[in-house]
């Protein structure tokens, strides 16, 4: 069975979503933030970069959010979680998560985890001053050339949908009104209404 490592609010959200829209058989592990579990050498066996998510499969184990939201859509196929045999659509896809993994998460990651880029109390300040400014031009761009709507791809849910929903549910935190981004707010509405959506959301809460 496929073992899940998770912790709360955070961009394994949309993996978990993800498992729950295949119909995955796995186990959720909820890994503890506040007693700082991702540092300790239990969970760095399992991921030595020390985030989650991780996959734990029957091949060994796979991180990052785009790799496992990949692997998930392959190995559930009737699921229809991606166009499995066009290479361009899939192309889009794995463009479009890999943008949210490498820009719009990394520009979210300033305002928590400012640390990791300077020292100097000032600079992080300053990081995190200009969090609004950049997760609100990614959302322009999400809203103005990405989303296809009423699903990111177009007409059906794909692996984009899970993810884009996660980052999105940071906008208020990260200090950006999502009403700025009607499609963007009307999508995380929609899908926070599906019913893996729901029970994924009550597991983690
Ligand atoms: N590129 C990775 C990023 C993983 C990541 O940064 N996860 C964060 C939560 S959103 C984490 O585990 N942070 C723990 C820490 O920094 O101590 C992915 O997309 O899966």
């Amino acid at each position: 069975m496929l073992k899940f490592y998770f912790a709360p609010q955070t961009c394994a959200l949309a993996s978990h979503l993800a498992l729950e829209e295949a119909g995955a058989v796995y186990e959720a592990i909820r890994v503890d933030f506040a007693k700082e579990e991702q540092r300790k050498p239990d969970y760095l066996k399992i991921n030595p970069k020390g985030r989650v998510p991780a996959l734990v499969t029957d091949r060994g184990i796979l991180t990052e959010t785009p790799a496992i939201l990949f692997y998930i859509a392959q190995t559930h196929p009737a699921a229809n979680l991606a166009p499995l045999n066009d290479a361009f659509e899939l192309g889009r896809i794995q463009a479009f998560n890999s943008y949210l993994c490498s820009t719009v998460h990394v520009a979210h990651a300033h305002k928590p985890r400012g640390y990791r880029w300077a020292d100097d109390a000032a600079a992080i300040a300053e990081m995190k001053r200009k969090v609004p400014e950049n997760i609100a031009a990614c959302f322009a761009l999400i809203e103005d050339e990405m989303f296809a709507g009423p699903f990111v791809m177009g007409d059906n849910f794909t692996i984009a949908d899970p993810y884009l929903f996660t980052i999105a549910t940071w906008l208020e935190g990260d200090g950006v009104d999502p009403a700025q981004f009607p499609k963007v707010l009307a999508h995380r509405n929609r899908m926070a209404a599906r019913p893996a959506f729901r029970r994924v959301l009550a597991a983690q809460a």
